[in-house]
């Protein structure tokens, strides 16, 4: 009820109702759209409860930014649950640990090593040109062949390499077992893990056989057998001297602690245990799969149900880039409407519809709400990327929203964008992101024009919720440009 005195909670749910449908697998709405919808009767911030744990929902951009931006530290904690427990070890990795000295040195030590990588060096260009080469490779063989293709493994396989290169200096070739092995456990991975499964919300449930419960710990033992052999390889032939990859960067923190027992930081106080080290290393693996490559297959179905879109990017690149060389990362500033086109994907299908949830780690307010510590806050990015008031016609792809009014200069129109989240829990891989969508999609329309197979309906533009909304499988005719054909391939 409202008080006389002081700020009020914000509006609350009947709790039954809504978990009934949010956990009802049949229910016709995903979550992040049913939260969107409950605005009209509660407005755009309430709250409700799941299982035993008060949870605040946020649709709008104010509240977003205040939580994310303004009150970061106090709303930088993580919930625990069942089932992200089963996946890090009890939190010890970035992304689902709470917020404490050990989280922020590993924050710290990974983004210093994704830096090292970063644009001022050519390293990370070069890694994802090979791939991109490879990856063109496949689509020209399709099309000589005449196939159409599902490009999913395909993308899963350059964006991988990269990141396999990133962590391990390592790349897996086509149809390698250990690559197959990987697509499926992180599937699996990726059904079951943090989408306000049943034991999430009620843990003692765990005591009951889990379908689901089952599947993530049988995914994560054979993910963590791979990471623990990764591991392995890296200790027995570890150097002080060079540097190869993310796992050498976490080496050497862990080695400089335990070789400096005086100073403050010893591997206990940080938390640089083998366990720490292999789940923010899997941490990294998994995001730098499961997102880059969610967002890749979110263009191209939409590139195959707007061809004029397709058609303009290609001009671009061709007046822009022409045919002589490849794209690089000195192009981004020349082709903004590729930049805007990405853009647009991640606001219309964003990665995270609902982030990861957020915890007030102290008694606080929002807005004129009170919150009491413990709160889990779900920012509804979802809610945010398809405001009315915010965007003309939200459901609409229009790349130009990004464009300014001559149509050369990129925009952000709206307070209410936030595909990487904001503050303290920012993305740790935004700059490796972008760099990846801008390479292979201009890889990609500098060569081939894609289109849907004749005889197939275009690709669903509906998503699967999960800890990532994923698009269907659809298959794609990958028809080469004037200039690209199978011939002139060896020699780019
Ligand atoms: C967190 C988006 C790619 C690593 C997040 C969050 C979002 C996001 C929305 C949650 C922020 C929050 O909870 O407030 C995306 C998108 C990507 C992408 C849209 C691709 C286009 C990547 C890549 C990596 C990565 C390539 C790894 C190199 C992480 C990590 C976190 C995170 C480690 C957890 C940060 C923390 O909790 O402190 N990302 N991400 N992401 N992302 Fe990404
Ligand atoms: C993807 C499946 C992998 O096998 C394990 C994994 C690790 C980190 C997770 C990632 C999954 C999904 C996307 C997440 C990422 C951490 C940050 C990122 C949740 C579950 C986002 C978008 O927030």
């Amino acid at each position: 009820g409202v008080l006389a005195h002081g700020p009020r909670e914000p509006p609350r749910l009947p709790a039954l109702p809504l978990i009934g449908s949010l956990l009802s697998l049949r229910s016709p709405h995903a979550p992040h759209v049913l939260f969107k919808d409950l605005q009209g009767k509660y407005g755009p911030t309430y709250s409700l409860m799941m299982g035993s744990h008060r949870v605040i929902v946020v649709n709008q951009h104010v509240h977003a930014k205040q939580v994310l931006l303004r009150k970061g530290k106090i709303f930088a904690g993580r919930p625990r649950t069942v089932t992200t427990d089963v996946l890090t070890r009890d939190g010890k990795d970035i992304a689902f640990g709470d917020y404490s000295a050990t989280w922020k040195f590993h924050r710290k030590i990974v983004h210093g090593a994704l830096c090292m990588f970063g644009e001022g060096s050519s390293s990370i260009e070069k890694i994802i040109h090979v791939q991109a080469q490879s990856l063109c490779g496949v689509l020209s063989e399709a099309a000589a062949a005449g196939q159409a293709l599902d490009l999913s493994p395909e993308l899963t396989r350059a964006v991988t390499n990269v990141i396999c290169s990133l962590c391990f200096h390592s790349s897996y070739r086509r149809g390698d077992p250990e690559f197959e092995a990987m697509l499926l456990y992180s599937q699996g991975i990726v059904d079951t893990v943090a989408k306000d499964s049943l034991v999430d919300i009620f843990p003692w449930l765990q005591i009951f056989p889990n379908a689901d419960l089952q599947l993530l710990k049988q995914c994560v033992a054979i993910r963590d057998k791979l990471l623990q052999k990764k591991y392995d390889e890296h200790k027995a032939d570890y150097s002080d001297h060079v540097q190869r990859d993310l796992l050498d960067a976490l080496l050497r923190a862990k080695r400089s602690a335990e070789n400096n027992n005086t100073a403050e930081i010893t591997p206990g106080s940080v938390g640089l245990s083998d366990d720490h080290l292999l789940m923010t290393v899997g941490d990294i693996f998994g995001a730098g799969v499961e997102t880059t490559t969610t967002v890749l297959k979110w263009a191209i179905a939409y590139l195959i149900h707007h061809p004029q879109v397709q058609r303009r990017i290609q001009e671009e690149l061709d007046s822009k880039v022409g045919g002589d060389r490849c794209p690089q990362l000195s192009d981004r500033g020349s082709l903004p409407y590729l930049e805007a086109t990405i853009r647009e994907v991640l606001r219309i299908r964003p990665v995270a519809p609902l982030l990861i949830p957020h915890v007030a780690l102290s008694d606080t307010s929002l807005g004129d709400f009170a919150v009491k510590k413990g709160t889990r806050v779900i920012i509804n990015l979802w809610s945010l990327h398809h405001d009315e008031k915010e965007w003309k016609n939200p459901e609409l792809f229009d790349p130009g929203r990004f464009l300014d009014s001559d149509g050369t200069g990129l925009v952000i129109p709206s307070s209410s964008y936030l595909p990487f989240g904001a503050g303290v829990r920012v993305c740790l891989g935004e700059a490796l992101a972008k760099m990846e969508l801008f390479l292979f999609l201009s890889w990609i329309l500098q060569r081939f024009t894609l289109s849907v197979p004749p005889d197939q309906s275009l690709p669903s533009l509906e998503g699967k919720f999960g800890v990532v909304l994923q698009p269907a499988r659809y298959e794609v005719n990958a028809v080469p440009r004037t200039g690209w054909e199978r011939n002139r391939d060896g020699q780019a």
